[in-house]
C-alpha cells in the first residue's frame, strides 16, 4: 500500500467558472479570480468575452422550460463575462462551495455569492455542477488553443 500512488490516482477535474456581466460591471473580477487563485487551483484558461445569444442558450439549455429563462439569457448576454477554466483534484465541488448557494440571500457568508450578491437573478458567478459538465462547459466556452497546460511552481507546496 503506497499512499502517494493512491493520491496520484485521484481524478484531476476541470471546471468552468464565469464571472457574469454584473460581476464585471461591478468591478469584482479581481476579487473573484483571487479567491480561486488563493485556494490553490490551477488556472488553465481566462478571457473577457461578449457571449452571443446562441452560446448562452446552449449553456443553459437544461433551463429552457423555466419562466426565468428569457431573462437569464438577456442577463448573461448583457455585457462581457470573464470565462475561466480551473483544474485540480476535487475542483468541481470545491468551486461550488467557494461560490455558494444559487440564491445569494441563502449563501453562507464567506462564499462569493454570500459576500458579494443579493439576488438570484444577479448572482455574479457561474460554476459547473459536475465533472462531466466541467468538461462539457470548458469545451463549449473555450476554443482549442485557448487553454494552457502548465505546471505552477507552487505545485509541490499544495499537494504532498
Ligand atoms: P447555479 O448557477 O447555482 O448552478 P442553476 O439552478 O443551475 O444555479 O441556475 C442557473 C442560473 O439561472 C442561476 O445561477 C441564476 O443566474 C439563474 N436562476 C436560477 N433560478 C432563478 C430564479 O428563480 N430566478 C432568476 N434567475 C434564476
Ligand atoms: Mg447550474
Amino acid at each position: 500500500f503506497l499512499p502517494h500512488l493512491v493520491a496520484s490516482l485521484e481524478q484531476v477535474e476541470q471546471t468552468y467558472v464565469m464571472v457574469k456581466p454584473d460581476g464585471v460591471q461591478r468591478g469584482l473580477v479581481g476579487e473573484i479570480i483571487s479567491r480561486f487563485e488563493r485556494k490553490g487551483f490551477k488556472l488553465t484558461g481566462l478571457k473577457l468575452f461578449q457571449c452571443p445569444k446562441e452560446l448562452a442558450e446552449e449553456h443553459y439549455k437544461d433551463l429552457k422550460a423555466k419562466a426565468f429563462y428569457p431573462s437569464l439569457i438577456d442577463y448573461i448576454t448583457s455585457g462581457p463575462v470573464v470565462c475561466m477554466a480551473w483544474e485540480g483534484v476535487g475542483v468541481v465541488a470545491s468551486a461550488r462551495k467557494l461560490i455558494g448557494s444559487t440564491d445569494p440571500l441563502q449563501a453562507e457568508p464567506g462564499t462569493i455569492r454570500g459576500d458579494l450578491a443579493v439576488q438570484t437573478g444577479r448572482n455574479v458567478i457561474h460554476g459547473s455542477d459536475s465533472p462531466e459538465n466541467g468538461k462539457r462547459e470548458t469545451a463549449l466556452w473555450f476554443k482549442e488553443g485557448e487553454l494552457c497546460e502548465w505546471t505552477p511552481v507552487q505545485a509541490p507546496w499544495l499537494r504532498e
